[in-house]
């Protein structure tokens, strides 16, 4: 600390805290630049794996305090800042967390990479340096509005431009195969439009190891040709697009050229640098499947299997069989969603233009595919399953056929995946499928978001819990221990006090802490249901207005969701959030027996004041539709009761904890399908033979909440006109049963304690680091540190 005192004493006493994150994050990078150089080194002198994860989106939050941390500082800069007098969490909360990504997929990436690195993996992440983030969301009466993220502005601490790793990426022109005198064909191109792809390299430190690992993100820059041809403002301005704006949708894939040169951007520039790499340790590309792996997060990087097989085959002259089986041992493939319509595909025209070289290769892709499947699976199987269809090139296809694994991120997706979603491909390819379920970063989850937690853990179980979270099963010893569990209590209690402060200062509303904190943080989306959740509010509501006098469990409901701007059903749902909160917040008859908190702008930072404070976890997805889910991984972590449906993820939480321990409810996902099967779901039956959801329906119409009447008439229609596409009032009533369940047994806090226990002890399962352990084993054949 005498080190820091030297350096920064003056000028981080008379600093904004934003300027002593920075001294700081100068000082941490200063520590962990000698790992990093050295992990580099390391790796090129044992040539060892190298594994590549292709995502469109990481949200990595925050890195001051989890770097501090895994470089083993952070009680040491602590004390020493409280010598100076200087806070350490409000300067940490001074670093912008970049919101480089919609939601889990992008949260799933940054734990994945913090786990490659605390097991010691040769991992690098390959993404896009987006100028502008996710919006940041505020509420303007009670409507969602959508502000940039300009979170680069003050410039970005832990990046390093390394401009002589650039590299151009081609897209539009001609393009034809000339034939060369030794019997080769080349690949001439001409009228394309080149753009130049620089690096930004962030090091990500590994936990107590000294490893430091790369993630690379791209940004784009005219070409060196600029310096010397004329861009006109609207050529440059269509370049710099390229990196501007995340796309601020998750569920729906809007199949725009700009996101379509947003994947080849990243997909290019990512797999040249590769084999550049590759190449300077290596003899020809013989050993390339033994030396890397490339991992496609999702369809978007997609476009690295005709990329790499561009590369080999144009630039290193390998022959299309040659060049085919290595791509596949390199590639693997994550399938994140069953929603057809997120599912991409591009249409033809539009990706020929853009794209012609890799046109064409995925044009030969899907003729040889239909070659040698044709006669085996029959034409019409091979039609429905071939890169090339319906006038589009389909992503998830072309991801499956160029890969050697595929893998689904709960049991249950995988097999909705085996048995619906890909099914004609799993006939094809039955030993490429296998289940990943996803995992979430401990250490930044419970150890970082939640110290009074992690700190009781180390007092009972000892610290190997953070390295070896299956450690955490231990705490089962305790379940019995009055004391223990009374400290539990106390624990949240006091994460509870930290919310509640937020949510007054940012909303002005006093939340009680001895409440039951009944928590839905996720991106609002029909299928997660967040209308179901209303529903129980409107009903606890009328419950209070019609006996003011009865004894219930005081219950704050607290959202954090942001809706992609163009979905107008979503942002019609936040409307009647905000609308509802505002009359039971305001009602003194309501008193602080029931409150609702929007808090705008949730993210990664949010999320860690939020998951620690929740006595409730939301998870009510329609059965089938959720893929896996995270923050019901991250909620149970943290001492969170599950109150979900038989979906996801979720599913294997219940079994992890005891269903004794949860929530459970609602139609399983057979029972979904067996309604689309049949064609037998009439919502407006549930709606007739149950006055109380009646009631509590009618509200959405009648005037009982005020300022919502175009919103609250399209919500009521969706369910009743519409038929209720995800089974809102077919799941109300098991719901509202268990809600009402929990009010009863929030009041005996020793049980409830139990359950939190129960589900601390058994949420190690779902550590990042042990998946990242079975991606090692099972797809990526690297090496790691051993975790249990
Ligand atoms: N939206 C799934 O919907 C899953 C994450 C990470 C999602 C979610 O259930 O937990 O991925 N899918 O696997 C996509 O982004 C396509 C998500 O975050």
């Amino acid at each position: 600390m005498a080190e820091i005192k030297t350096l920064y004493a003056t000028t981080l006493s008379d600093t904004s805290a934003y300027g002593q994150f920075v001294a700081l994050g100068h000082l941490a990078r200063r520590y962990d630049g000698s790992h990093w150089t050295k992990t580099s080194k390391k790796y090129r002198e044992q040539d060892q794996k190298q594994v590549y994860y292709f995502s469109i989106e990481f949200l990595p939050g925050r890195l001051l305090k989890s770097n501090l941390l895994n470089l083993g500082l952070l009680d040491t800069v602590r004390a020493g800042l409280k010598e100076l007098g200087l806070d350490f969490e409000t300067i940490s909360a001074a670093e912008p967390d970049p919101g480089l990504g919609n939601g889990g997929l992008g949260r799933l990436a940054a734990c994945y990479m913090d786990s490659m690195a605390s097991l010691g993996i040769a991992g690098n992440g390959n993404g896009i340096r987006y100028r502008y983030g996710l919006f940041k969301q505020v509420f303007m009466d009670g409507y969602q509005v959508e502000l940039p993220d300009d979170w680069l502005r003050n410039g970005n601490v832990w990046e390093i431009r390394r401009e002589n790793k650039s590299c151009l990426v081609r897209f539009g022109g001609n393009v034809w195969m000339q034939p060369q005198p030794d019997g080769t064909l080349k690949a001439m191109y001409e009228n394309t439009d080149d753009v130049l792809a620089v690096p930004y390299d962030t090091g990500l430190v590994g936990y107590h190891n000294d490893v430091t690992n790369t993630l690379r993100l791209w940004s784009v820059e005219l070409p060196p040709s600029a310096d010397t041809t004329y861009y006109s403002q609207a050529q440059r301005d269509r370049i710099d697009d390229i990196t501007k704006v995340l796309y601020p949708d998750d569920s729906n894939s809007e199949g725009q050229a700009l996101r379509l040169r947003q994947e080849y951007f990243f997909s290019s520039a990512g797999v040249q640098s590769i084999i550049r790499h590759y190449g300077l340790r290596h003899q020809g590309m013989k050993e390339l499947g033994k030396k890397i792996a490339i991992h496609i997060n999702d369809t978007h990087p997609t476009l690295v299997i005709p990329e790499l097989m561009r590369i080999l085959m144009d630039e290193h002259h390998c022959t299309w069989d040659v060049a085919w089986e290595l791509t596949k041992s390199v590639m693997s493939y994550t399938n994140h969603t069953i929603l057809q319509e997120a599912l991409e595909t591009w249409p033809i025209d539009m990706f020929k233009g853009l794209l012609p070289r890799i046109y064409q290769i995925v044009a030969e892709i899907d003729r040889r595919y239909r070659l040698a499947k044709t006669p085996v699976y029959g034409e019409a199987l091979v039609n429905r399953t071939a890169p090339l269809g319906d006038g589009q090139v389909r992503m998830a296809y072309l991801a499956v056929i160029g890969s050697h694994s595929v893998n689904g991120v709960a049991p249950l997706h995988t097999e909705l995946l085996k048995d619906d979603v890909l099914r004609d491909l799993y006939q094809v390819y039955p030993e490429r499928f296998n289940n990943k379920t996803n995992g979430i970063a401990t250490r930044r989850w419970v150890q970082l978001a939640n110290e009074p937690l992690a700190n009781l853990l180390d007092a009972k179980i000892g610290q190997s819990w953070r390295q070896q979270p299956s450690q955490l099963k231990t705490l089962l010893a305790y379940q019995d221990d009055p004391k223990f569990l009374a400290q539990l209590t106390q624990i949240k209690t006091q994460n509870k006090q930290a919310l509640a402060a937020y949510v007054k200062k940012t909303l002005d509303i006093d939340l009680r802490t001895d409440a039951i904190f009944d928590v839905q943080i996720k991106r609002l989306h029909a299928y997660k249901r967040q209308l179901l959740h209303v529903l129980e509010i409107i009903r606890e509501y009328l419950a209070i207005k019609d006996h003011p006098q009865a004894q219930v469990t005081p219950r704050v409901h607290i959202f954090g969701a942001k809706a992609a701007p163009s979905y107008h059903y979503a942002k019609s749902i936040i409307k009647l959030i905000n609308a509802l909160a505002d009359l039971i917040n305001h009602d003194p008859e309501v008193g602080d027996q029931l409150k609702v908190a929007f808090i705008p702008n949730y993210g990664v930072s949010l999320g860690e004041l939020i998951i620690p404070a929740a006595d409730i976890s939301e998870q009510i997805s329609t059965a089938s539709k959720e893929a896996s889910g995270t923050s019901n991984m991250k909620l149970m972590a943290n001492g969170a009761l599950s109150l979900a449906t038989l979906d996801g993820a979720n599913i294997d939480i219940i079994q992890a904890a005891g269903n004794e321990n949860e929530y459970a409810f609602g139609l399983t996902a057979k029972a979904v399908y067996g309604y689309y099967e049949r064609g037998d779901y009439h919502a407006v039956d549930f709606y007739n033979s149950n006055p109380e959801l009646k009631r509590v329906l009618d509200t959405l119409i009648d005037g009982t909440i005020p300022g919502i009447t175009t919103e609250g008439r399209e919500i009521y229609d969706s369910l009743l006109r519409y038929n209720d596409e995800f089974f809102v009032l077919a799941d109300y009533e098991s719901y509202t049963q268990q809600q009402q369940a929990i009010g009863a047994d929030f009041n005996d806090q020793t049980t409830w304690q139990q359950k939190a226990l129960a589900n601390i002890a058994a949420s190690g399962v779902f550590s990042a680091d042990l998946a990242v352990a079975r991606y090692s084993d099972d797809i990526w054949q690297v090496p790691h540190a051993q975790v249990n």
